[in-house]
């Protein structure tokens, strides 16, 4: 398989939401240790690291309304946007490695803005993350990240501050979930009233992900063929073996089925942009699970460059003459 792209990868260094424990602002140099750049060279990719983004502490940061820390948060994402513009102007296919999930916002819309046109949004994850700032439970802007992205959703949005350079950049028929299993009531409001399409635990398990899958691509392909901005929460798989995480939800997706996503996504040809998010090497309780958890992020993303399980080899290779 010839993989021709060229992977911009970066942390989102330091927490862009407010987590009761932290951590996560480590997952990038776990996965960067696991040799994530070298692997991907080793299967044909271009490689450039960005390194980790830099953020500005904000002194005076007090919660909007429910929303926890939302200057930083705000002034993060319109870094990482730029950041992410930049990339997809040069021609590449980004990687943003988490970091917590609220750096889809800045992800997504660098990624909209850059495609010009409309964008595919696939999110797989054991959450919605589409809490408005007005229904979060908990102030997180992880759990809300979808929610200021999303069209249909503009008039619930409350203004914030350092947000108001947000513009919602994503339809909500562009948009599709897979393997959810912790989605707050308000949440389930929102995917039914937008008619959000949605493959939860329980669609894999009635369908087969191989079904998930081909049902995922008709749905995206049935208008015209848009760029892929796959967004991979680490906690959609099952924490039995991807533990190192803030909110680990039981009953997740299989390494065959995490894994199977990706090459599935691959193989559209249309992946334009990735986020890894949440892995965090303080939710392990012993190395060995931060190391399963990191091993998996970086299979994950291996998959959405070209690795096959049945095996790959370069082009135009040749078996050497006796
Ligand atoms: B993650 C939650 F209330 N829904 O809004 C919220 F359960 O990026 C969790 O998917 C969000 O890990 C989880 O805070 C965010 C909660
Ligand atoms: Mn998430
Ligand atoms: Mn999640
Ligand atoms: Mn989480």
């Amino acid at each position: 398989i010839i993989v021709n792209f060229i992977i911009t990868a970066w942390g989102s260094s330091g927490r862009l939401s407010p987590k009761d424990r932290g951590g996560v602002e480590d997952g990038p140099d776990r996965i960067r240790s696991a040799g994530l750049v070298g692997r991907l060279q080793a299967q044909g990719c271009g490689v450039k690291d960005y390194g980790n983004l830099r953020f500005d502490d904000v002194a005076d940061d007090a919660p909007a309304g429910r929303v926890m820390r939302p200057r930083a948060v705000g002034s993060a994402s319109r870094t990482l946007a730029h950041a992410v513009f930049t990339a997809k102007t040069d021609g590449h296919t980004p990687v943003m490695l988490g970091g917590d999930h609220s750096l889809a916002i800045g992800s997504i819309h660098g990624h909209a803005a850059a495609a010009g046109g409309a964008l595919s949004v696939v999110w797989v994850d054991a959450h919605a993350d589409i809490n408005t700032p007005l229904t979060t439970p908990t102030g997180n802007v992880h759990g809300q990240a979808m929610s200021y992205l999303v069209r249909e959703l503009h008039s619930k949005i409350p203004a914030l501050p350092h947000f108001s350079w947000i513009k919602p950049c994503v339809s909500a028929k562009d948009i599709v979930y897979i393997g959810l299993r912790d989605v707050d009531p308000e949440e389930h409001y929102i995917l039914k009233h937008l008619g959000i399409k949605v493959f939860s635990m329980t669609e894999v398990d009635g369908l087969g992900i191989a079904r998930v899958m081909e049902e995922t691509c008709d749905y995206l392909f049935s208008d015209a063929k848009k760029p892929i901005h796959l967004s991979y929460d680490i906690d959609a798989i099952d924490p039995l073996l991807a533990p190192a995480t803030g909110t680990p939800v039981v009953g997740g997706l299989t390494y065959r089925e995490g894994i199977y996503i990706t090459e599935q996504i691959c193989q559209t040809g249309l992946l334009s942009a990735v986020d890894l998010v949440e892995v965090n090497p303080k939710q392990g309780t012993t190395e060995a699970q931060v190391l399963s958890t990191v091993q998996i992020a970086v299979d994950v993303l291996l998959g959405c460059f070209g690795r096959r399980r049945g095996g790959n080899h370069p082009a135009g290779y040749r078996l050497p003459e006796p």
